[in-house]
């Protein structure tokens, strides 16, 4: 890019000075100027998609204002940067979040009104952006939202996947997943960015060679492509402040195939261009679970070495020393999908730039650190050593380079130990030799954190003990956050014009620590009755949603109880499903004048999807969709008892479905849950939470108070003791009384689905049931019985409903970045001058 001249440079300046005015008139009439210009539409073929549309590129255009002045300024303040690099973004509808967080809503609201159309309906024309598959991605976008407000110079990168997450329909009760093409439309959020292209090589040779008497070793790939940027703005909240979500697409390299087209097969050379494009196809949907796949392993060097390149060239752009590296580069690898940056930047360094190894390494190990999100064996990343060493053979050798320096200091510190030795060693030995990629992110980093108190203890006590004694202090804990933007503020309006009144101001929005000043209002009946309100407003809302969607017409009295979340067999969906069965059987036994004295009504809701090879995650939506035939249609149930399937469960109807929660079930095995990031939403927004000792739930007992919560179930101290007991017995023996009827009535063919239904329960009657489902099923049951005592009971409910929320404040994404920035990743905040309220209304 040749730079313009000053001259001109001036006069372009002199034309692009004034920011775009936020009247009334003025938003119009940029609406109305991007029908004209954009979409080249006139006022008489005009369609609330194309309303969406305008008004998109109208906020669009105001947050391009911001964005290019924030990296202007970060740029001539010569910031540190931190690059946050994750496979997934699971970043939610753009159109209500930007004018929000621009603090435009209000305006546009009007503007549109006063053009006959409803803000609300013009959300609703929004594909939802799903490129993740659950609390990993979402995690990624919530961050994202705290850096901007924080005002942290920061870099989102990930991949741009043209077919996200499936969308998930409910066919006959099964799941279907049907391909999620979210460009249809076009996205008037993304800038494409056609001069911003790097080269990405696959395959190929190493070649060594001796020059002035140093080995220098050289890669040819032997398949080259091209990734090119797509910048998706992210404004943040009360700042002017707006950074970057860089998004990567695979393109075929036109510089490179030459020689093919040349060769004469014409069609031919065209397959190797659409092979190329094909790499940021579609999203793995894989959630928690290690695939292994060539494809895979493509996606994630892409973006591993466009990311890296375009940092690189961003730092060498201020003519930096290369020993200034980590004091002005921070990356952070969000799980070890992205992990091979680590060798990605090694190999620059010594191969291209000339470094020396020892130099490299500490410039590496400076500037990376490591967040592991699971300690599920099935889902730590091993590739094994012919895909890796084919598609990436220098990477390989600069791997096993790392491996035998590390091993060295090992042997040498802990001689003959050869325990250590294979456990802390890089590749995994055996038939099908591995490379393990956790043990390369903790060696290359000097952080690694796990997402919340007892994940993070288990980690340097079991998974990673050895190498927590090797360097105690390389390890940390940084608790999840979600963002009261997206997850009160634009989901639940009526609790934030209430949170509003009961502080005064909107602060809470950025500082949530403030509402634990306001708890006396949890005794006050008038504030209890508007809280009731609110409750019941964004229930209506959800009873729309599910009669439209699953037809089925709830009791707005009920209990509305909800478990949304990936299909998994730790997260335990099937504890929960049979005890709906448990409660209808109990219903069905007690004289029909008793049941309401007994049973409170309720409105027990799952979704979320399975990995499409997930057998028995598919088996438990068949089960809860033929228990949900069975009880809605029956006539003596009435409306004491609802049971529904919410299909394709995603971001956007979280929005929906969590202000309308009022019991919410996190109920995973002890210990087996990261930390869970929806535990954090429902309790913001008021809803009571029914769980086991479990991941973050753990703190957020600690922050509201264990009275506030249901808690039940074994410790994590008593998970293997458990176990062992129920090695080698028969599940008549570690079964209760009230689990076998309900697993016999199931297998007496009480809701059909015989043959998959048996193969369901066989996974906790004769595989040991090592989630230890029967084993808590009881206590779980007596929890289900407080829950019922304590709703009858309206006002004690709702005081715990606002003491949830008002103690929620930890769980702010905000306290999370703060605490990364400031001990992982050395970072200071970076405000912009936020340009008058006058010059932007001239
Ligand atoms: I590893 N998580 C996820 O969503 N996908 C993954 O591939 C992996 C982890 C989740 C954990 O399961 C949650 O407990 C955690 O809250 C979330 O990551 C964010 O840390």
């Amino acid at each position: 890019n040749t730079p313009v001249a000053n001259q001109s440079t001036n006069k372009i300046w002199k034309l692009m000075e004034k920011y775009l005015p936020n009247t009334k008139e003025a938003i119009q009439s940029s609406v109305v100027n991007h029908v004209e210009y954009t979409l080249a539409k006139t006022r008489f073929d005009f369609t609330l998609l194309h309303c969406y549309q305008a008004v998109s590129h109208s906020v669009r255009d105001r947050l391009i204002e911001a964005f290019n002045d924030t990296y202007q300024y970060f740029n001539n303040k010569d910031v540190k940067y931190v690059y946050y690099l994750s496979l997934e973004y699971l970043i939610g509808r753009c159109l209500q979040n930007a004018l929000v967080n621009l603090e435009l809503e209000s305006q546009y609201k009007e503007a549109m009104l006063d053009m006959g159309y409803n803000l609300e309906s013009v959300y609703e024309q929004e594909v939802d952006p799903a490129l993740g598959n659950g609390g990993l991605g979402r995690l990624a976008a919530c961050f994202l939202d705290s850096m901007a407000t924080l005002n942290y110079p920061a870099w989102g990168y990930g991949l741009r996947y043209s077919y996200g997450i499936f969308r998930q329909q409910i066919k006959d009760g099964y799941q279907v997943e049907v391909p999620d093409y979210w460009l249809d439309r076009g996205n008037p959020w993304e800038i494409e960015r056609l001069d911003v292209n790097f080269q990405i090589k696959f395959y190929g040779a190493v070649t060594k060679k001796v020059q002035d008497g140093k080995e220098r070793t050289t890669w040819e790939g032997s398949e080259i492509i091209v990734a090119r940027a797509y910048d998706n703005p992210a404004p943040g909240y009360n700042t002017f402040n707006t950074i970057n979500l860089r998004l990567w697409r695979s393109l075929p390299s036109s510089e490179f195939d030459f020689k093919s087209f040349n060769q004469g097969d014409y069609f031919k050379a065209l397959e190797s261009r659409q092979r190329a494009e094909f790499i940021t196809s579609v999203l793995y949907p894989n959630d928690s679970t290690y695939a292994g796949k060539e494809l895979r392993l493509k996606q994630q060097y892409l973006l591993v070495s466009a990311t890296i390149q375009d940092a690189i060239r961003r730092f060498k752009k201020k003519r930096k020393e290369w020993k200034e590296w980590p004091k002005y580069n921070a990356l952070q690898l969000n799980d070890t999908h992205p992990a091979l940056a680590i060798v990605e930047l090694m190999r620059i360094l010594i191969d291209i730039e000339g470094l020396e190894y020892e130099d490299a390494w500490e410039l590496v190990y400076n500037s990376f650190a490591y967040t592991n999100h699971t300690i599920l064996p099935e889902a730590l990343e091993k590739w094994g050593v012919e895909l890796l060493g084919n598609l990436l053979p220098r990477h390989l050798e600069i791997i096993y380079n790392i491996n035998h320096i590390f091993l060295e200091k090992i042997s040498r510190k802990y001689p003959n130990d050869w325990r250590k030795l294979s456990t802390l060693s890089l590749v995994e030995e055996g038939t099908h030799k591995t490379i393990r990629m956790a043990n390369l992110s903790i060696v290359g980093s000097h952080a690694v954190n796990g997402v919340a108190a007892l994940h993070s203890q288990l980690l340097t006590t079991t998974l990673f003990k050895d190498f927590y004694e090797l360097r105690p202090t390389k390890f940390q804990n940084k608790t999840n956050g979600v963002t009261p933007r997206r997850w009160i503020r634009c989901a639940n309006p009526g609790l934030s014009a209430l949170l509003n009144d009961v502080v005064g101001s909107d602060d809470w929005v950025i500082d949530m620590d403030i509402l634990k000043n306001f708890q006396k209002i949890a005794d006050d009946p008038a504030i209890q009755n508007r809280w009731m309100q609110v409750k019941r407003q964004n229930k209506e809302k959800l009873y729309w949603w599910v009669k439209e969607r699953c037809g089925v017409d709830l009791n707005l009295d009920s209990l509305f109880d909800i478990q949304v979340k990936r299909i998994h067999e730790y997260k335990r969906q099937l504890m929960n499903i049979l005890y709906v069965i448990r409660r209808y059987l109990d219903i069905k036994k007690t004289p029909a004048e008793e049941r309401r004295k007994l049973f409170v009504p309720r409105s027990i809701m799952f979704g979320g999807k399975a990995a499409p090879g997930y057998i028995t995650a598919k088996r438990i939506i068949r089960l809860v969709n033929a228990v949900s035939q069975k009880v809605n249609n029956d006539q003596e149930i009435g409306d004491l008892l609802k049971v529904v399937f919410l299909p394709n469960y995603n971001v956007s109807n979280a929005q929906v479905i969590i202000p309308a929660s009022e019991l919410s079930q996190h109920i995973s095995t002890a210990g087996l849950e990261a930390s869970g990031t929806s535990n954090m939403k429902f309790v913001m927004n008021g809803c009571l939470i029914i769980g086991t000792m479990d991941g973050a739930n753990v703190e957020i007992a600690e922050e509201v108070g264990e009275e506030n919560m249901f808690i039940f179930g074994a410790r994590v101290e008593q998970v293997e003791e458990l176990r062992n007991k129920m090695r080698n017995s028969n599940y008549r023996d570690y079964f209760g009384p009230r689990l076998t009827e309900v697993c016999d009535a199931i297998s007496n063919d009480l809701f059909g689905y015989k043959y998959d239904l048996d193969a369901l329960l066989d996974t906790i009657r004769n595989k040991n049931d090592y989630y230890i489902l029967a084993a808590d099923f009881e206590s779980y049951c007596e929890a289900q019985q407080r829950v019922d005592n304590l709703y009858k009971n309206k006002s004690e409910w709702t005081k715990k409903s606002i003491l949830n929320t008002l103690r929620s404040g930890k769980f702010s994404s905000d306290r999370t970045i703060r605490q990364y920035a400031e001990e992982i990743w050395d970072l200071e905040p970076c405000e912009i001058p936020n340009p008058s309220k006058s010059e932007q209304e001239r």
